[in-house]
């Protein structure tokens, strides 16, 4: 995929129509169409991983840095949810189901100064995002590592990916590595290639600068299960 051309192809391709119920239609954001298949969407190979080596590294505007193993990570207290996702290449797809551990669980193991206003998350193979610290401390926010009862899929980002279910799903990195929290904002790789630094799916906050059209669909030729 050429990386750097993708925001101004997807500006320029015709929207999808809608094609869901009209009771879920309040579920789905604008110029967005549901999909009852799960894409694969990524930059890079599928990591393989030795667990006994993999860690999550914390650092950044924290009183101490850490690295936590796997382990550790699913000691947490585990939940179950049901949401919706919405990825910038205009597929939704309703009442996916997850499981993993809150972000907010982890933050209690953290010490993060108050200077802290904007992570961003590292992730395997070199993909980095940022969101505003506030919106990871949604309930809902999870570092999920099963999907639809079973553990993630490779090519779904096991063992462990970031879920934001209220942004374009760029933002749900997989494979993470990482959460550095910083004072200053800073783009990550789709924020810093013509991509929205916020990507709120119900502003349609695509791209960054003035939107300038609809994205197309580009998953049907893509990967997908
Ligand atoms: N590490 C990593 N995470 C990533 C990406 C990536 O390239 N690398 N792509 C993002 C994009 S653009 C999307 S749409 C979703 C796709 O997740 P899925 O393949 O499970 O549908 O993962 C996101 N997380
Ligand atoms: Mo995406």
């Amino acid at each position: 995929m050429n990386t750097s051309k993708k925001a101004e192809r997807l500006k320029k391709a015709p929207a999808l129509k809608a094609n869901v119920a009209p009771e879920l239609a309040h579920r789905v954001p604008p110029g967005q169409t549901t999909t009852d298949r799960f894409p694969i969407l990524h930059e890079g190979d599928v990591p393989e991983y030795d667990m006994t080596a993999w860690t999550l590294r914390i650092f950044g505007e924290v009183e101490e840095e850490k690295v936590f193993t796997y382990e550790q990570i699913m000691a947490l207290p585990q939940v179950k949810q049901v949401n919706d996702i919405h990825c910038v290449t205009r597929w939704s797809k309703l009442d996916t189901e997850w499981e993993g551990i809150r972000f907010i669980d982890l933050l209690t193991l953290i010490g993060v100064k108050p200077e802290a206003k904007y992570v961003m998350i590292h992730a395997d193979q070199d993909y980095e995002t940022n969101l505003p610290l506030e919106d990871l401390m949604h309930e809902n926010i999870l570092l999920a590592h099963s999907f639809d009862g079973e553990p993630l899929t490779g090519k779904h980002g096991w063992p462990l990916r970031l879920l934001v279910p209220h942004l374009y799903f760029w933002k749900s990195a997989k494979w993470i590595r990482g959460i550095e929290f910083m004072k200053e904002d800073r783009p990550g790789f789709w924020e810093r290639n013509g991509f929205h630094n916020y990507a709120d799916p119900f502003r349609e906050q695509r791209f960054s600068g003035e939107d300038l059209g609809l994205p197309e669909d580009e998953w049907y030729h893509k990967d997908f299960d």
